[in-house]
């Protein structure tokens, strides 16, 4: 079955657009109606043109404050608005920071990615994260961070302490947003994307599956990621992680082929992108991990713990990169 792509517009020539055109939601939702083997062998195709197929490359989180979030993010047991095991606590010091970041890096991550429970930085906290990223760097990791929204200014100011990479997700499609988040706007989130890319820092934006979404919803996120001028560098597709008192906890899980699927188009629409595995690898089989792969998932979180949940020990992932071969990006 031939996909229809649209004509690539003038701004879709440059930076990674020779492969990645302008996609309509009609054709990304043709994608999802491929038969599932048609379809994981076309994403597979295209990660191949672009990617050592055989290659992982490795984050590792730190909160570097938790918990006592003003925002109403209906998925989050940050969020000082529901009765969750998170505790509110204070901004993590630089040294242990850097002791964190310095473990990840014996244990094979390539990049270091701090989030903070915060609707946004403010400046006190700033000047500390700024020194973080510096030094962070310094330890010759690439460095991320998370840290809500963010001014002109402030992502210019990022970009000079020596941030490599802004994660911001958009979570889902326009449309479905107002259920899940009433206290700051899409359109917020696309302008905090557009400062991080301005700044000269690269994107890292993404959503969750597992909200209650619809399929059309996804189609709607990707829709969405796949035609900003220059798609993000990174993807991250998360599962959500219920977690007691937030008020998507009970939420019906989604077709596991459904997360699969989604990776699969993502990497169709955005090739020259990492697309994440991200949460919810700890309630994943190694098979269904697998076949996030074979869709062309070319990136995990790697550590024991995301920002407050679980996620796999770094022993059980070497070991499963070990039985498929595969290796980590250096
Ligand atoms: N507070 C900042 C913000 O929201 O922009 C940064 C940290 S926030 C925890 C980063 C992202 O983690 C969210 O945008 C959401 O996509 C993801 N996330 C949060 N809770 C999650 C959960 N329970 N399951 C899966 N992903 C989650
Ligand atoms: C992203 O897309 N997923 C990460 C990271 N970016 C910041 C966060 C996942 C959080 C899962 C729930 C928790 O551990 O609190
Ligand atoms: Fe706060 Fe971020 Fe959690 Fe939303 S996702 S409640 S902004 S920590």
């Amino acid at each position: 079955m031939l996909i229809q792509q649209e004509a690539a517009p003038a701004k879709a020539q440059q930076g990674q657009q020779d492969l990645a055109e302008r996609w309509s939601k009609q054709a990304i939702k043709a994608l999802f109606a491929l038969p599932f083997n048609d379809l994981i062998y076309r994403a597979q195709g295209v990660h191949r043109q672009c990617f050592d197929a055989n290659e992982i490359q490795l984050s590792t989180l730190v909160n570097i404050k938790a918990g006592g979030c003003p925002e109403d993010c209906a998925y989050c047991p940050q969020s000082a608005r529901y009765d969750t095991p998170v505790e509110a606590e204070e901004t993590m010091r630089l040294d242990e920071v850097l002791a964190a970041a310095r473990a990840a890096k014996a244990s094979g991550a390539t990049r270091f990615c701090m989030g903070a429970a915060w609707r946004s930085p403010r400046e006190k906290d700033f000047k500390k994260v700024l020194a973080m990223v510096s030094e962070v760097k310094s330890l010759r990791l690439e460095t991320c961070a998370t840290l809500g929204m963010l001014s002109p200014q402030q992502a210019a100011r990022l970009k000079a302490a020596g941030l490599d990479y802004y994660n911001h997700n958009l979570d889902t499609s326009k449309e479905y947003y107002p259920q899940i988040i009433s206290t700051r706007s899409y359109q917020d989130r696309l302008d905090t994307l557009a400062h991080v890319r301005n700044a000269g820092i690269n994107v890292c934006c993404g959503g969750i599956l597992g909200l209650g979404e619809g399929e059309d919803d996804r189609v709607g996120l990707l829709h969405t990621l796949a035609n900003m001028d220059e798609p993000p560098e990174s993807v991250p597709i998360n599962l959500l992680v219920q977690v007691e008192g937030t008020p998507l906890a009970g939420t019906a899980a989604p077709d596991p082929f459904a997360m699969i699927k989604t990776i699969a188009v993502a990497r169709i629409l955005m090739p020259r992108s990492y697309v994440r595995l991200s949460a919810g690898r700890s309630e994943m089989t190694d098979t269904m991990q697998v076949l996030c792969f074979l869709a062309g998932a070319n990136s995990i979180f790697y550590g024991e713990k995301l920002l407050t949940t679980e996620n796999p020990q770094n022993e059980n992932d070497r070991q499963l990169f070990a039985r498929l071969g595969i290796k980590a990006k250096q």
